[in-house]
């Protein structure tokens, strides 16, 4: 399929990475040479609109000039020290971070994944420093569908074959249960030893499976209830992507003070954060969380090279500063309802398209075919040809997820190409 539709001279790029690159991926044949806010530019010079945002990495959009700078700013002056030392960067983004959030401590990471390798880590160490579990009992409740990365703790919990499959001998402590399910949950937390409830507020690689309203409000109160630590995985649903600053926020916009002002807010026991931490320019993740938690992990005991570094921490600051002075949990919100509305009468109109669901800017819609069909493929494939950049996801369903300083006039732009392709592919 792909030598059919690439030009000679992204074939060239695709043949390179086909030949040297372990085959891990199967991109959507294009080859993308320049980013600046909501546009992508191939080896051709094609532009597209980017609706993937790197999996919601770069919310803040493509090349934002007050993120790079920064970035090459801290670059040229001091890239590395590790926490062996100290460094004059580190102590401000950790008030600045912490402040914003609204956790008392932070531990800082790269990657998603260590971020939720620490979080487990830290929920296992609380549970027997301070909630008194038995040694090596601890057992964290996770979710069916769940997608909290690639290392190999994290991928024993999964639900996906592809994740998981060959990759044991798997380590234990984890109860899997369905998915906005509170009474599953209640159930679970009659078990012994439960430390933690591990979750996504809302399930990406499932398809942007958005739950409930009241899951995340319960949840946390039942974890309340039974002393267990809610641990909520926002690395994809945090930092505006769905229309308030988390995604546990609910519909509350009044940032760290949701707290007092809205019930709505579903405040984790620790808070999992990555991907748009950075804008996309660097690997920056964190794990938030109160002292009486994270107080619990002493010199020695966790850490990591870069985490911390004091690019990343510049870069962070930088990338949560543009979230406010552009507005961008209003954008993403109002654009994302502005979104699913388009979307619905596209949908009305086409029956090759059955649902959109979503919240924000962080929207799926699936496409009414068999699960293991390559239509959502294909067309994603169709709306590439006419300009925008999106990928399926578990066979049917397709996400949209531009970067949140998208305008209006582009998502209608973008609306546009989507009804566009729809009704060509029809024909
Ligand atoms: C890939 C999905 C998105 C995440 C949550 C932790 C991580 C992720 C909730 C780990 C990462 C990614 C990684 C990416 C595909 C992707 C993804 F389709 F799999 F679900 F975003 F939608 N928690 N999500 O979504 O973060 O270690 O990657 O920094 O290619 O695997 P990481």
């Amino acid at each position: 399929m792909q030598s059919t539709i690439s030009t000679n001279t992204s074939q060239a790029f695709i043949d390179l990475e086909d030949k040297y690159g372990a085959h891990n991926y199967h991109p959507l044949p294009v080859v993308l040479e320049k980013g600046e806010g909501v546009y992508v530019w191939d080896v051709d010079g094609k532009r597209y609109f980017d609706f993937l945002s790197a999996y919601s990495a770069v919310n803040q959009g493509h090349a934002h000039p007050k993120i790079t700078q920064a970035l090459i700013d801290q670059a040229r002056t001091l890239a590395l020290t590790s926490r062996a030392f100290y460094n004059n960067c580190l102590g401000d983004y950790e008030k600045f971070v912490t402040n914003y959030f609204g956790f008392e401590k932070v531990l800082p990471m790269n990657t998603g994944a260590e971020a939720v390798e620490t979080a487990i880590k830290l929920c296992r160490k609380w549970a027997y420093e301070k909630k008194g579990i038995a040694e090596n009992e601890a057992q964290i409740i996770v979710c069916e569908g769940n997608f909290h990365g690639r290392t190999t703790t994290i991928v024993s919990f999964s639900s996906d074959p592809d994740s998981y499959q060959n990759f044991g001998p798997y380590p234990t402590g984890f109860i899997s249960i369905p998915y906005n399910d509170i009474a599953a949950l209640e159930l679970a937390l009659a078990q012994p030893n439960v430390a933690g409830f591990l979750v996504e507020p809302i399930q990406g690689e499932a398809g942007v499976y958005t739950p409930a309203e009241d899951y995340m409000r319960e949840a946390r109160a039942l974890c309340t209830a039974n002393n267990v630590l809610f641990i909520a995985d926002e690395v994809q649903t945090g930092i505006a992507r769905t229309g308030s600053l988390l995604a546990v926020c609910g519909n509350c916009n009044c940032k760290n003070k949701c707290e007092q002002q809205s019930n709505t807010y579903a405040r984790p026991d620790i808070l999992i954060l990555g991907k748009a931490l950075s804008g996309g320019v660097y690997p920056v993740s964190a794990v938030l969380a109160d002292d009486h938690i994270m107080m619990v992990i002493k010199p020695g005991q966790h850490g990591s090279t870069f985490g911390g570094n004091p690019i990343a921490a510049k870069v962070a600051i930088a990338a949560l500063t543009v979230i406010d002075d552009e507005n961008l949990i209003q954008n993403s919100r109002h654009l994302g309802n502005l979104f699913r509305q388009e979307m619905q009468r596209i949908i009305d109109q086409n029956p090759l398209l059955l649902q959109v669901r979503g919240k924000g800017l962080l929207n799926a819609v699936v496409v009414n075919d068999s699960p293991d069909s390559d239509t959502a493929w294909r067309l994603c494939v169709a709306l590439k040809e006419n300009g925008l950049l999106a990928k399926p996801t578990h066979g049917n369903i397709i996400r949209f997820a531009p970067p949140l300083v998208i305008t209006e006039d582009e998502l209608k732009t973008c609306m546009a190409i989507i009804e566009k392709t729809v009704q060509q592919f029809i024909k």
